[in-house]
This record gives structure tokens, sequence and C-alpha cells, in this order.
């Protein structure tokens, strides 16, 4: 404990010292921790944490986390918080949604709980895993700094091994969504920057060595006959020489038992010779797969397809795919982005209900839940990492946390078939640091997943009024968000853009739309009315449907959303864009008018099919 003259140094350096925060920034906590819990037994962290809001940051300027607990009036000094009492809040949760005086709030946040821990066995290892906090998060147990994590919406790993102690523990997180130049998304973005731990915490027990990490895929050859698992162990040389150094993989509905060799690397990988039923929208078909390291065991459940691209063609298994699509955010009146299976299930319903078979979650990594179900239901699904608009090309740190996001990403939902591809940002501009930047993080996501394809929401070229873009030739499918009718005046040159590109790939628009305000506030006619929506969705489909290399859409948006920067008389701090108000019931024309083209397109694909069926059927005879 300090001593009172320590105290008063401390309180000293706390007001002169403005590189207060270079310790707490090793950014340690990233992919490379990140540990698979699928089908691990956990305890939930979930529920009420002491909060402070901590403007001045003078929390980690007077290090709150060495306070101890103590009664107030046992203690020598004067203090400007105590983390062991005061008010709580509820974990998940965005604070700009709990207090009035909260919502605009952007700096640090202290979270404080007590962990009591029964009996610790010396041969396990303790984890706590946070879903997701925004944006730099810092723990602290029992005082002692563990690190920090920076990225608003990918889980990540703590190891509490050694630091826990039978008892009482105190657990703190310090949380900052500050807004700044160089972070990933930098300071400017069109959605609200809600702040906190807003996804699940949770603590993990596992043996010494385990499962880090579980990688299932199908072979990506055209055999539909292969399944690849990889296994990476943590700590394999802890295993007892009895077991040798083997994991084993079992696919209880393949009949499949296999063992894989761990290498000295850590790493282990085996080639299964089956044929799984493949996944697919219409047959969503998943399989358990288990995984065993010596006394270590970890589940999922995993859907087998293949995904590719050749020409300007989309295949599923084999076959041409039209994405009929729609873009999501994370976002609720109520909740923030703090998303529940409700939500998750109600936002792929109206999804199914507008005849979709696509989502792009836009802007950022969502709830890992939202792949989950998208497995069980049939939905395939754009993930992307939130390197969106003017990024910090040029600076190396960003590069870094960029590509940490995106690996964190690819180790969370790997196994997802849901996930058929990876974004690596939206509307960048077309510079050479930009180029760079994004290139690198597209052959990062094909370098760690050979199996999916690669993307950005692309921007038109005006200048030529064509579709051209540099980073084009590094990804698999050109995104291309295009406002014509909205942002661009002039409608015909979507028409003119269209017959002047001869892109050598695939082009989803991955976005496209117009603000429609529904209810009292909204204008009867022009700009903002529902009416000028549906027009614009009337123009766009009209035009879109005549170009053969567009292979999917996925307009800009399903719901109304929150966002700052929106605040004239029609929008008060909304995105009138949704299909949906965001009372997340409340329907827009548009909604209608996208529903009836994506019906007529998958019952001509349908007949189409059938067609196909019954020419090799003839065949066969
Ligand atoms: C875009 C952005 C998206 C915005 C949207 C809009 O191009 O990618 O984040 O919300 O336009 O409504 O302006």
């Amino acid at each position: 404990m300090l001593e009172r003259s320590d105290m008063a140094e401390n309180a000293l350096q706390a007001l002169h010292d403005e590189d207060y925060d270079v310790p707490f920034n090793r950014q340690n906590l990233n992919h490379e921790t990140l540990l698979f819990t699928g089908g691990r037994a956990s305890r939930s962290l979930d529920g009420d944490w002491n909060f402070c809001v901590d403007l001045l940051d003078t929390g980690l300027r007077q290090k709150w986390f060495e306070m101890q607990p103590m009664p107030p009036e046992a203690r020598t000094e004067p203090w400007d918080y105590d983390p062991y009492m005061g008010e709580t809040v509820p974990v998940p949760s965005n604070w700009a949604v709990l207090k009035e005086k909260w919502y605009f709030f952007e700096g640090s946040a202290w979270y404080t709980r007590p962990l009591d821990i029964g009996t610790l066995d010396a041969g396990k290892r303790q984890f706590l895993r946070i879903g997701a906090a925004a944006y730099d998060c810092k723990i602290f147990l029992n005082g002692v700094f563990l690190g920090n994590h920076y990225g608003a919406s990918t889980p990540f790993c703590v190891e509490l091994t050694g630091q826990l102690r039978e008892g009482r523990n105190w657990l703190m997180a310090c949380v900052n969504n500050a807004r700044t130049r160089d972070r990933v998304p930098m300071r400017n973005t069109d959605w609200f920057n809600y702040g906190g731990l807003y996804r699940e915490v949770a603590l993990y027990e596992t043996p010494r060595a385990c499962i880090r990490g579980l990688s299932v895929q199908l072979v990506p050859d055209g055999s539909y006959g292969k399944i690849s698992v990889t296994v990476e162990a943590d700590r394999a040389a802890d295993l007892p020489a009895s077991l040798g150094h083997l994991a084993k993989v079992q696919i209880p509905e393949l009949d499949v038992t296999a063992e894989i060799p761990i290498g000295a690397d850590g790493n282990g990988s085996v080639v299964l010779e089956v044929t799984p039923e493949l996944w697919s929208p219409e047959r969503p078909h998943l399989y358990d797969v288990i995984a065993t390291l010596g006394d270590d065991c970890v589940t999922d459940r995993v859907g087998f397809r293949q995904i590719e691209r050749r020409g300007t063609e989309i295949l599923l298994n084999g076959a041409p795919l039209f994405l009929r699509g729609i873009s999501v955010h994370e976002d609720d009146a109520a909740l923030g982005k703090v998303t529940n299976d409700e939500d998750l299930r109600r936002r792929f319903a109206h999804a199914k209900e507008l005849g979709c078979n696509f989502l792009r979650l836009a802007h950022y990594p969502h709830h890992e839940r939202a792949a989950e179900l998208a497995d069980e239901l049939g939905l395939l699904l754009w993930e992307e990492v939130p390197v969106y608009w003017a990024i910090d090309f040029a600076n190396p740190a960003t590069y870094r946390d960029a590509e940490n996001q995106l690996l964190e990403l690819i180790r969370r939902d790997r196994n997802r078939a849901s996930v058929i591809i990876w974004s690596v940002g939206n509307e960048n501009p077309d510079t050479d640091a930009r180029l760079a930047f994004m290139r690198s993080l597209a052959e990062t996501a094909k370098a760690a997943d050979p199996t999916r394809l690669t993307s950005a929401a692309c921007l038109v070229n005006h200048s030529r009024n064509r579709i051209e873009d540099r980073l084009a030739a590094h990804i698999d499918v050109i995104g291309l968000n295009e406002y014509y009718g909205w942002y661009e005046e002039n409608f015909e040159d979507l028409a003119e853009i269209g017959a002047n590109s001869r892109p050598d790939r695939p082009v989803v628009i991955s976005e496209t739309g117009a603000d429609g305000v529904i209810a009292k506030q909204g204008p009867a006619s022009g700009l903002f009315s529902e009416n000028y929506m549906s027009e614009v969705y009337r123009k766009q489909i009209a035009t879109l449907r005549e170009l053969d290399y567009v292979k999917g859409m996925s307009p800009w948006i399903l719901y109304d959303f929150r966002v700052e920067r929106r605040q004239n008389m029609f929008q008060l701090g909304y995105n009138h864009k949704g299909l949906i108000a965001a009372d997340k019931v409340t329907k827009k024309e548009a909604f209608h008018i996208l529903a009836a083209y994506y019906r007529e397109i998958a019952s001509a694909e349908s007949a189409a099919q059938a067609d196909t069926r019954a020419a090799v059927e003839g065949e066969g005879l």
C-alpha cells in the first residue's frame, strides 16, 4: 500500500504528467491472445458493475486502480473517487442510453466489480473474455494492470492465471471511447459513437495445455469431399507424455474421428476425406464438431460450403449466385449498440420478409451471435472492419490496429458458413497510402482465410464516370456505394457509369438509397419524403437490373439509425435511409418496392434451377 509521502508525490505527478497513459497502452490483448470458447463452460460477469465517467482521466493519473477497498472513515488521504462504492450500471450496456447527462460523454469511464473465487486449482488457467468494449479497454486485477485492447467491436481475452487469488478479487476496466484521428474508425463517422462494455463479459477456465484456436472448413477445391481442421494449441508441451502431442477431432454425424499431431509451432492440421451435406441458404445444415487436446475440449456447429468467384460470377457450391441483400447497423433506440437474440431474430426475420439471402453487417464487426444465427437461418453475410472514410493511412500504428481487428474478426467467425465476404473498408479516398494499407489488409485476410472472398465498399470515379479504384485489382468483389438520386443529383449518370465500366470481377452495390421520413415530421414530397425515397428505389432497380456484372446489392439500410451528424428538421439526430423506421416496426413504401424486385429475382432463379435439373435428368435418361 502507498505510504502517505508516496501518495503526496503521486498526487503531484498526477497533475504534471501528461504522458500518464503511455504505460497503459501496450495493446497486448489482441488476436494472439484470443481464446476459442465454443462449447466451454463459463461464468458470466454480466450484471451490475460500479461505474464512474472520468472526463479528465483522473483515474489513470491518480491510479484509482491501486486504491484498496476500505470504509471511508479508514482513508487517510482525500480521494476523488472510490471504485468500491457509488453508482452502478448494467453490463453489457452503452452509457449514452443510460442517463441523459452521459449521452454525449466521450472519454474514459471506470467499471469495477468483485470476483469471488473458491479453491484455485494449480493445474488450471483462467481467462477473462470481453465480447466488446468501445474503444480502448484497460484491464486491472487487484490493482495490477494486465493489458489493454484497441478496437470497439471485436472480442478479446486476458489471462488471469497467477493473478487471481482465492476469496475476493477486484476487477476493473477503464474504457475510453474518445474519437481520435489515428483510431479505426477515426473521429468522423456516420454512426453514433457509443462507448462502454457493451457485449458480454465472462470468465473461462482451461487445463494448462489448451486449444487456443480451432478452424474447420470445407477445402475449396471443387471436390466438396474434404474438410480441413486446424487446432492451435497453447502449451502443448505441458501435455502428459503418455498422451503424445496429439489433438483429436470428431464429427459424429459424419462418423469421423481423427488424430491431429501438434507440431513444434503448437499447430496441427488434418484433412478429412468426407462428403458432407453442403450448407446453403435453402438448406443450412450444420454439423457438430468436437476437438480435444488432453483434458481440454471445445465444440462448434459448422456448415460446409464453397464460395468462389469466377470472372464476374459469384458461385456458391458451384452455382451462380445473386446476393439479394440489405445493409444493417447495430443500433437500437433504447439499447444503443447492445444486441440480443430477440433483436437479431427480428432483424433476420425482416431481411427474410424482404426476400434477402444476404446481409451486409456494416461498418464494424457485429455481435458474434449474428453469424451464429445466420448459420442456422441460412443467410449469407458480408463482415467488415471499420476502415471508414479518412483513416490515418500513413500511420503504421493505425495499420496495426486495423489489421488486428481484422484478424480478431477472422479468428472469431472463420467457422461460420454464413460469412462469405471479409470487407476491408468503406468509401476511402484512392490515395497511394490508402492503397498500400488496404491492399495489405486484403492480403492478410486471404492469407488467414483462403476460403472466403474479400471486398471493400468503393466509390465511383466521378471525374471519369466509371467504376474505377486501384484497390479493385486486389479484392475479389468490388463493393460499390452509389447514391444516384440522392447525393448525386443527376440520375442518368448511373446508367452512363454502368455502360462505361467493364469490371473483370463481380460488383455488389454495397450501398444505395435515400432518406425517407415517415410520421408527422416527414414532408409530403421532395427530399426526405417517403415518396421521393420510393422513386429513388424504383429508378435504381430499373437501372441496376440491366448491368450484368452486378451480382448483388445491399441498399442502405434496414432500419433508421441514430447519428449526430444529421440535424436538419427532418433528421433530428437520425439517418432516415432505413426501409423500416427506428421503431423497427413501421415499414416504408421502399421496403415493398425492394421486396417485389427480390421476389422477381428469386423466382427467376428457381425457374432456371428447375430447367437445369430437368435438363440434367433428361440427359441421365
Ligand atoms: C455512405 C456511408 C454510410 C452512410 C451513408 C449515408 O456512403 O457508407 O455509412 O450512413 O452513406 O447515409 O450517407
